[in-house]
């Protein structure tokens, strides 16, 4: 089992708060058995459905064991204080100018270095999946963080699906372009459609997920529906929304903030305090507060995740490899 992060500030988790794993491998086994039992079954019986209205309660979930018991930010505070440029710069911007934007039906295109490539409806992509809530600590650029009960499916499970050649040491995400939907398309703030990237053991990171929710229900426009990916250890803008594209590669995919301001953002984006952007120090963040404004405290190396995702960087220089 990963260690559940323990990083943020003091918040201890006690055993009574965790689902027990137990619980949770029994689930896991009788999903994997009773697949296993019908052979061709594609769609286990507890499997989620994606419902389609506005705050609809997702079905099929199940708290993940890689959660933190650090206390959530509101739904207010997480869904009025986004980025999400492709509807304005603001943060209050996505709140007010996506709530229109028609996420079905929607599809999904898979390609480059995989034996399933081709376009899937988003139902066939989650369907098949138990929804987990998983509580993380999402960082962005400017030195904010919030803690938001996500849920949703690791994307290696997804990703395995559709059989990556050995080829495929990168994965390239796109998000839908549409300017017709998304004002903030029809100015050119960034290239568009944003595109982001990471490596194939990135992708493949239990911590890795590809969110089509939160506090158990559908996942608002402003936060990036009908999916969006999640990185936990890296800054928000590695974590692209309203995901239309996944792409197998063999070099490194183009992304979005790399493109726009080369020595500002990395590849990489690894949170890193010991590293500064060019314009501001990274050595401390403020998290988000509910009413009062917060003062600052220390950022943690890859966002409190070391323990989990540090090796998948032995021999990198990360100074050199922001
Ligand atoms: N398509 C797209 N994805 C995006 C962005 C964006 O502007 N467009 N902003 C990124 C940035 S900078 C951050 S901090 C997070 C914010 O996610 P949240 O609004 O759910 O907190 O989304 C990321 N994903
Ligand atoms: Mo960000």
């Amino acid at each position: 089992m990963i260690k559940r992060n323990t990083s943020l500030g003091s918040n201890k988790i006690l055993p009574s708060e965790i689902t027990p794993h137990s619980t949770y491998l029994n689930r896991r086994e009788l999903l994997r058995a009773s697949a296993a039992a019908t052979a061709v079954i594609a769609f286990p019986a507890q499997a989620a459905t994606l419902p389609t209205q506005r705050r609809a309660k997702l079905k099929g979930v199940i708290e993940s064991p890689l959660s933190t018991s650090a206390t959530a930010n509101s739904y207010d505070a997480i869904t009025n204080y986004n980025n999400f440029y492709e509807f304005g710069t603001g943060k209050a911007d996505p709140a007010k100018n996506a709530q229109d934007f028609q996420t079905r039906p929607w599809s999904l295109s898979i390609t480059g270095e995989a034996e399933q490539i081709g376009t899937f409806n988003l139902e066939d992509f989650i369907n098949p999946h138990v929804l987990e809530e998983r509580i993380y600590r999402l960082r962005c650029v400017e030195a904010w963080s919030m803690v938001v009960p996500w849920v949703g499916i690791p994307l290696a499970d997804v990703l395995k699906r559709y059989k990556p050649t050995s080829n495929a040491k990168y994965v390239g995400f796109e998000t839908l372009n549409d300017p017709e939907q998304m004002p903030g398309q029809r100015r050119r703030i960034l290239q568009w459609p944003y595109l982001e990237g990471l490596t194939m053991a990135e992708a493949m990171h239990p911590l890795t997920i590809l969110a089509v929710g939160l506090y158990g229900e559908l996942l608002p426009n402003q936060n990036g529906a009908p999916l969006r990916l999640v990185v936990p250890w890296k800054y928000g803008f590695k974590s692209i929304k309203s995901i239309v594209g996944i792409d197998f590669s063999s070099t490194q995919p183009k992304t979005s903030w790399n493109i726009s301001a080369p020595r500002e953002y990395g590849f990489y984006a690894n949170v890193n305090p010991e590293v500064n952007h060019p314009r501001w120090s990274q050595a401390r963040e403020r998290p988000i507060g509910e009413g009062s404004f917060a003062s600052k405290v220390d950022t943690l190396p890859f966002n409190g995740y070391a323990d989990q995702v540090a090796d998948l960087y032995n021999g990198l220089n990360l100074r050199r490899n922001f």
